[in-house]
């Protein structure tokens, strides 16, 4: 019951809020977009216990998956409407509220957190980095 309400707490959070990095009490989240074919941005540094969010843009499926089997998202789908909008070019730092602006379209999300510092690279599984090598992403997690 009581791990439910948090859960709760953490959607209603995540939906109001979404943004970069929210800070409450209870958690911390960083959100990743995932375009065709790049991660937006490319490296994130978070404190430990961060839980990285990463919400696919669409219009492919995606994963996001360490490189050294820390997690794996499996596939994550893209916008039921196909993806929307012009994505921004890769490199283009990540806008304050992505869930509010509407300007792309929000797909299905990814998350988990990493407690343990250290350097984390993750690529996409379904288009991997030996065919697409810029479609590669780094999170440091720091103390
Ligand atoms: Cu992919």
């Amino acid at each position: 019951m009581r791990r439910q309400g948090f859960a709760v707490l953490c959607a209603v959070v995540l939906a109001s809020c979404g943004g970069d990095p929210v800070a409450t009490s209870q958690m911390q989240i960083t959100t990743i977009d995932i375009f065709d074919f790049y991660y937006s941005p490319t490296s994130r540094t978070v404190r430990a216990g961060t839980t990285i969010e990463w919400v696919n843009r669409g219009p492919s499926a995606h994963t996001a998956t360490s490189d050294d089997g820390v997690w794996d998202s499996g596939s994550i789908a893209p916008p039921s409407s196909g993806g929307g909008g012009t994505p921004p070019p890769p490199g283009t730092p990540p806008p304050p509220n992505p869930y509010a602006r509407g300007l792309y379209a929000v797909g299905t999300t990814f998350s988990t957190a990493l407690n343990t510092p250290g350097v984390y690279g993750f690529h996409c599984s379904l288009h991997p980095p030996a065919t697409n090598p810029s479609f590669v992403g780094t999170i440091t997690v720091t103390e």
